[in-house]
């Protein structure tokens, strides 16, 4: 783990989704109490604030079911700049907000990790590959596109801020698949990612795949950024979401993929994505998150708090 400095960025988007609620997100971590779990932890804990998007005026894009190009795009430009500048002072937890939003934090890690020599590594934890094109999408909503944006798949010129050092397909690794809609499984099979679905995860557990992944980023002198979305977790026990998809990771497997991160010291970055706490109960998905960050960071089972609800 990077020094010992944390920043909190509130990155509040939901133009992403196509539900509201999302823009709630950085409050309830926030009120879930992340800064002092992570100070807890000995870190120095800063609170960027809630950010905002940039004017970005994108061309009319011609297939009709895109929405929300223009804030999207410019929370892109914003995020990407945040990332780069944070990046360089400490690990950033990015508080979404929709997953539309790593588009803007991939790219600026990316690109920080090239100013330093180095490569971009992704964890992406997730239900979804969130790899469309804006020409492949169906449902328009461009939380399903960051991934297929930060490899550098084109149709995005013009559309999407310029994206500045793409990342390799190949370094990304996305654990927990089990909703891959046709354009994305083609995508998927040509792209060089690393897929651990759901199926390969209930055959040989979580801990072995995530090791090897983690031994490859380190063998490279890599810098890894873990992004996040709470539909990686089953709904039974993270119903704040949107796109809840049955037969997520457990409780303990979650903790676990955290824990082996915090051994492996890769970690340089973080996107909480996709909590919607207008659809929460009593704050529990917020504070496994929470929890979750927490692990990641350095908390040890035996120190977690007891929660009930
Ligand atoms: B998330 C979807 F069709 N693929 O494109 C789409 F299934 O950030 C879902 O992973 C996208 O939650 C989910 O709309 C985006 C759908
Ligand atoms: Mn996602
Ligand atoms: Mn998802
Ligand atoms: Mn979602």
């Amino acid at each position: 783990m990077r020094g010992s400095r944390c920043v909190l960025v509130g990155a509040p988007v939901q133009a992403g989704t196509g539900r509201r609620g999302c823009d709630m997100g950085p409050g309830a971590y926030r009120a879930a109490g992340l800064a002092e779990a992570i100070g807890d932890l000995g870190f120095t804990v800063a609170d960027a604030g809630d950010l905002a998007p940039s004017p970005w005026r994108p061309a009319p894009h011609p297939n009709p079911a895109v929405r929300h190009l223009a804030e999207v795009g410019g929370w892109t430009a914003t995020l990407a700049e945040a990332a780069d500048r944070l990046g360089a002072e400490g690990l950033p937890i990015f508080l979404g907000g929709d997953h539309s939003l790593s588009a803007g934090t991939i790219a600026g890690m990316s690109r920080r990790a090239a100013a330093e020599g180095r490569a971009l590594f992704v964890l992406w934890l997730d239900s979804h590959p969130d790899l469309h094109t804006l020409d492949t999408t169906t449902s328009g909503n461009l939380h399903g596109v960051p991934m297929a944006y930060v490899t550098g798949r084109p149709g995005f010129e013009g559309y999407l801020p310029p994206l500045a050092v793409p990342v390799d397909a190949r370094n990304v690794c996305m654990i927990g698949l089990r909703s891959v809609d046709p354009a994305e499984r083609v995508a998927l099979k040509a792209s060089g990612v690393t897929v651990h679905d759901m199926r390969a995860i209930d055959e040989e557990g979580i801990a072995r795949p995530l090791g090897a992944f983690l031994d490859r980023v380190a063998a490279a002198h890599g810098v890894l950024h873990v992004s996040l979305d709470v539909d990686f977790l089953d709904p039974g026990i993270a119903p704040g979401v949107g796109t809840t998809v049955p037969g997520g990771a457990t409780f303990r497997e979650a903790h676990l993929v955290m824990e082996l991160l915090h051994d492996s010291g890769l970690v340089r970055s973080l996107d909480l994505v996709e909590l919607n706490p207008f659809l929460d109960e009593r704050g529990r998905t917020a504070l496994l998150m929470v929890d979750l960050a927490a692990s990641l960071l350095g908390r040890r089972v035996l120190d977690r708090p007891t929660r009930s609800f």
